[in-house]
């Protein structure tokens, strides 16, 4: 399968990162990406090419213009206050204070696009995430375009990012925009299955009222693990989204076996929604060597979730989105797509 993939993301780099009592620098670093590039190579998993350049027309559907607006202009405003270094919220608008009025000041305006100080901005952020969108909005048309399977080599990722907020390391959901442009190339009906640890609020969120796209993620449950506020099994989707949505939260310690059964019941969910094509956000920080999570998946059962993924039988876009075990991260996310190519 191709992958696509740009140098730009690097320039997302240097930033910090609040942690349980400290500031650190940010799990989420440029080396991911290089590494799980170098393992395509080396795999020889087939091309990789650098991605097209979109405009934010079908973003704009996903997620609301004036917080995409946020995004482009954040680091303008940041430095026009005269300040360098990450740019990070401190106070946000729960529930009970005004969510519905941006303010002014950038102090405020991070707060008001966040849900958490987890999607920090440095000078190239705004290119890396504008970039990986291309990235994934690129890998997408491959699949519209009759290729079995493509591979968005996408960082910062994206399933945290919901409608109006970043949040967790993400920024523009991308897995989010290239379902919605698989849509719009003709798929009646898309699935997004989410395998990263973490629940995929952002997806969930922008999904959840559509009877068109379906989503599904297993993940470590939301009352041990973050994103904490939502992620529950008992979140099915409301209106014509109603039944869309599946959570299969598990346990902290969850190993291969239990996962893998959690697996069987998100793909028996797919194969009833029988969608055109399958969209997956692939995070591997399951793996039991990850710095911030608690599965205990090794390196071995990747490939097995690629299989999985490729008895679907559906045309099938990779989306990367976490893993923090970097020397680990592109064995890992590449056994899922070569593991998918063996089947
Ligand atoms: C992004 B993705 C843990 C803090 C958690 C945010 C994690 C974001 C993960 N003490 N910080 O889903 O891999
Ligand atoms: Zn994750």
């Amino acid at each position: 399968m191709q992958t696509v993939y740009s140098p730009r993301h690097a320039g997302h780099d240097g930033n910090t990162e609040l942690q349980p009592g400290a500031i650190v620098p940010a799990f989420e670093l440029p080396r991911r990406a290089e590494i799980v590039r170098a393992r395509v190579e080396a795999v020889g998993l087939g091309p990789i090419r650098e991605p097209d350049t979109h405009d934010l027309t079908i973003a704009a559907r996903v997620h609301a213009p004036d917080y995409l607006d946020f995004l482009a202009g954040v680091w303008g405003r940041w430095q026009a206050a005269g300040r360098d270094g990450t740019a990070m919220p401190f106070v946000w608008p729960r529930p009970g204070l005004r969510a519905d009025v941006p303010p002014d000041d950038i102090d405020g305006l991070l707060g008001f696009y966040a849900m958490d100080a987890g999607a920090t901005f440095v000078a190239g952020t705004w290119d890396a995430v504008k970039v990986s969108h291309d990235v994934a909005l690129t890998a997408a048309g491959l699949v519209a375009g009759g290729a079995r399977a493509a591979f968005a080599l996408c960082r910062p990722p994206g399933h945290h990012a919901g409608a109006r907020f970043a949040g967790g390391y993400c920024y523009i959901n991308n897995a989010s925009v290239a379902a919605e442009s698989l849509r719009l190339a003709g798929a009646g009906r898309v699935s997004i299955l989410d395998i990263d640890y973490h629940h995929g609020n952002g997806t969930q969120d922008i999904f959840y009222a559509r009877g068109d796209v379906q989503v599904v993620s297993v993940h470590a449950d939301p009352m041990v693990e973050y994103p904490y506020f939502l992620g529950h099994a008992d979140e099915r989707g409301t209106g014509a989204g109603l039944g869309a949505n599946l959570n299969l939260p598990l346990p902290h310690g969850t190993d291969f076996a239990r996962w893998i059964d959690a697996l069987a019941v998100a793909a028996e969910a797919i194969r009833r929604f029988a969608p055109d094509v399958l969209v997956v956000s692939v995070g591997v920080d399951t793996y039991h060597g990850d710095p911030i999570s608690q599965f205990r998946l090794d390196t071995p059962d990747y490939p097995v979730i690629g299989a999985r993924l490729a008895a679907l039988g559906l045309p099938t876009l990779f989306v990367m989105e976490g893993g923090y075990a970097v020397e680990a991260i592109g064995e890992n996310a590449v056994g899922v797509l070569t593991g998918f190519e063996g089947a």
